[in-house]
């Protein structure tokens, strides 16, 4: 599955800037749609490492008049990207069906339970530290163990607060305190975090680790995303959060051919 991005932001490190207005989000929700976009992503606040956090007000201000506006309009389902239980509980009662907390339960104890009243789904993401300062000095023994290990006491959490075992997915977190080193290291060992036993999901759209060894810069590291896109698949992840759905549908089609899947 595609799950296309959509960040509400001034500052996301790819697509910041570009639909802070509701009408040019919503037009941009709908054109991933017809990309091909199996769940449009939300967010209002910028996860970049060094990022600042904001306000619950400040980002639910950014999300939930986009949510309200996409809510009749998008034939997908909707997730809101927050860690916040505050911002998830109204994005759920704007018209969001899936929460995407890249922290993995871990910044804000609260938002299991508010996914699980409202019988949401819930990608489980894995993050060392906090988004401000995660990759000052990333640091693991053994980088898919031990990712692999935190995503299973979040699933535990999450499930003991009442989120439904086949709502879950979890994420390895690529790029969120991981070194160039430690992300491919979670890509071979992707099929450990599929042994969790839920969907896998991945995001490495345009992340600084598409543009080694050049270190070019965002608008340039397509290529190698879609590069990157195809092994994820082939090694075991079923859902890819990416900024460029159509690109991304083109080269999937032909990896699922070749993998004998389609
Ligand atoms: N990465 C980002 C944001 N949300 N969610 C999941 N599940 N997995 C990811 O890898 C992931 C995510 C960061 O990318 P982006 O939203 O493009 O940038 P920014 O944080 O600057 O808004």
């Amino acid at each position: 599955m595609i799950m296309g991005v959509l960040n509400v932001t001034p500052d996301s490190f790819s697509d910041g800037g570009r639909h802070l207005d509701v009408d040019l989000a919503c037009a941009r929700a709908l054109e991933m749609v017809a990309e091909g976009a199996d769940i449009i992503d939300v967010g209002g606040e910028s996860t970049r490492p060094g990022a600042l956090e904001i306000s619950v007000d400040e980002e639910a201000g950014r999300v939930i008049p986009v949510l309200a506006a996409l809510r009749d309009r998008v034939p997908v389902p909707i997730s809101v990207d927050t860690y916040k239980a505050a911002v998830a509980s109204q994005a759920l009662a704007a018209g969001a069906s899936i929460v995407n907390d890249i922290s993995g339960l871990t910044l804000d104890s609260a938002l299991a339970g508010v996914v699980a009243a409202a019988g949401g789904g819930l990608v489980i993401g894995h993050i060392q530290g906090v988004p401000r300062t995660m990759q000052r000095q990333p640091s693991y023994d053994d980088v898919v163990a031990e990712v692999a290990s935190a995503l299973a006491r979040s699933i535990e959490i999450a499930l003991a607060a009442g989120v439904a075992a086949d709502a879950i997915v979890v994420d390895p977190g690529l790029g969120f305190g991981k070194l160039f080193e430690h992300n491919l290291a979670l890509l071979r060992g992707l099929g450990d975090v599929a042994a969790l036993g839920h969907p896998v999901a991945v995001g490495l759209s345009r992340k600084s680790f598409t543009g080694q060894p050049d270190g070019v810069p965002p608008a340039e590291r397509l290529p190698a995303t879609l590069a990157a896109t195809a092994l994820a698949v082939a090694w075991g992840a079923d859902i890819v959060r990416v900024h460029d759905v159509i690109e991304t549908r083109r080269a999937l089609y032909l990896v699922d051919r070749m993998l004998g899947r389609a």
